[in-house]
């Protein structure tokens, strides 16, 4: 027989199995690792098990991050008795496949954006969480940015009414990975993996962020996409024998490399919107402006831990731009790091969704982003993708 505080500290875990551990693997175990021996979290994640396809590479993972077993079969991953929320960071393509069999299978999921690579898999990931939801069981979508302290704070000061009626949403979110059109052809430049370029992997997140601080919804939008460079070379095949022959095999790219597209909100408000993977010295440069009939608020996530406020209320002669230092106690998330003037980093953002999951967990309410904002988000890049099509013809977003 177990002992009884051995039974108790089993009772208050919540064992984690992560697949995929690649780039947001690496993340999100750093989240999960972390969220507890910060946060006073009611239930403690347990890392049980990480998932690859590579026995070697996934053990090796799962050493490096912490993980106590590796399995190479996500199916065996969810069927772990030891596992009770599923964590996907695979590539677009298999999300619904994944998601969908662990909420099935009683699992709790968090997902990474964007949540599928179409309207139509979103719509069934929707829908097995919503049967989910009847069984207690939580479903959340990774839009890790609204989880930067000062993004958290902006929201709260645009419901607090702090700029009036919104007018305005301007976002930038640009990388420059792939201007070297000998990049090889990685698996974020296939359709049939990825589901779109930047529009997807950028562009959902500024989507997802605009509606979050609007408070609403976009209802249209008219869109360009663009794929600069055509044909890569396939990975491994860019040697430099392969250069000095001119031999070495390239496939088509079958993604949009940037979208730039403008878009109207349920209340009016206009919003632009600029996804690139093409913007030469920008690494990861996301940048949201808001502009209310009672002021205005700036975020750059370069400077993430200073938030931008314009307060139009006050007198014209000394108003004007000031910068908040988003590292109060009494900003969101902070009170459970450092002292003031400290600083955050892209790795907290992790830490906050990891903690914000098994908060709702616990709580038995519904994390945000649920799967229908996630599901929201994909029909707004299936209306940039059909507008695009139709040389920037207004398309609007299904309900
Ligand atoms: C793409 O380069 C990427 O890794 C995105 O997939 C992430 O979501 C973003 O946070 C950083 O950039």
């Amino acid at each position: 027989m177990e002992h009884p505080e051995a039974q108790q500290a089993e009772a208050q875990g919540l064992g984690i199995g992560m697949v995929g551990y690649a780039f947001m693997g690496a993340a999100h175990s750093q989240g999960w690792r972390t969220a507890a021996r910060v946060f006073d979290l009611p239930l403690r994640p347990a890392m049980a098990a990480i998932c690859g396809r590579d026995p070697d590479a996934v053990r090796a993972a799962a050493d490096k991050h912490g993980w106590a077993a590796a399995e190479t079969d996500w199916r065996d991953l969810i069927a772990r008795d030891d596992v009770q929320l599923v964590d996907v960071c695979t590539p677009g393509d298999s999300h619904a496949e994944i998601a969908i069999a662990a909420l099935e299978a009683g699992k709790h999921v968090l997902c990474e954006k964007p949540l599928a690579n179409s309207v139509a898999e979103a719509e069934a990931m929707a829908d097995a969480a919503r049967r989910a939801r009847t069984r207690g069981q939580r479903a959340m979508v990774g839009f890790n940015y609204r989880r930067t302290p000062a993004i958290a704070q902006a929201r709260r000061m645009v419901a607090g009414g702090r700029i009036g009626v919104l007018r305005h949403v301007r976002v930038t979110y640009l990388q420059d990975w792939i201007v070297d059109p000998e990049f090889p052809l990685v698996w974020r430049l296939r359709r049939e993996l990825a589901g779109s370029g930047a529009l997807g992997d950028l562009g959902a997140h500024i989507v997802d962020l605009a509606q979050y601080l609007a408070g609403e919804r976009l209802v249209g939008v008219s869109a360009l996409t663009e794929t600069f460079v055509r044909d890569r070379p396939l990975p491994g095949a860019a040697g430099p024998g392969a250069a000095h022959s001119g031999a070495a095999a390239r496939g088509p790219v079958t993604v949009d490399d940037a979208a730039l597209f403008t878009g109207r909100l349920a209340s009016g408000a206009l919003a632009s919107f600029e996804a690139s993977r093409f913007a030469a010295g920008r690494k990861n440069s996301l940048r949201i402006e808001l502009n209310g009939d009672h002021g205005s608020l700036a975020f750059d996530l370069e400077r993430l831990n200073e938030l931008s406020f314009h307060d139009h209320t006050a007198p014209a002669a000394d108003s004007g731009f000031r910068r908040i230092l988003v590292t109060e106690p009494d900003h969101p998330y902070l009170a459970a790091w450092w002292p003031p003037g400290h600083g955050l980093g892209y790795d907290h953002t992790f830490v906050h969704q990891a903690r914000d999951m098994v908060a709702a967990i616990a709580a038995g309410t519904d994390p945000e982003p649920s799967f229908e904002d996630g599901l929201q988000v994909q029909r707004v890049l299936a209306a940039v993708e059909d507008s695009a099509e139709k040389n920037c013809v207004y398309t609007p977003v299904p309900a």
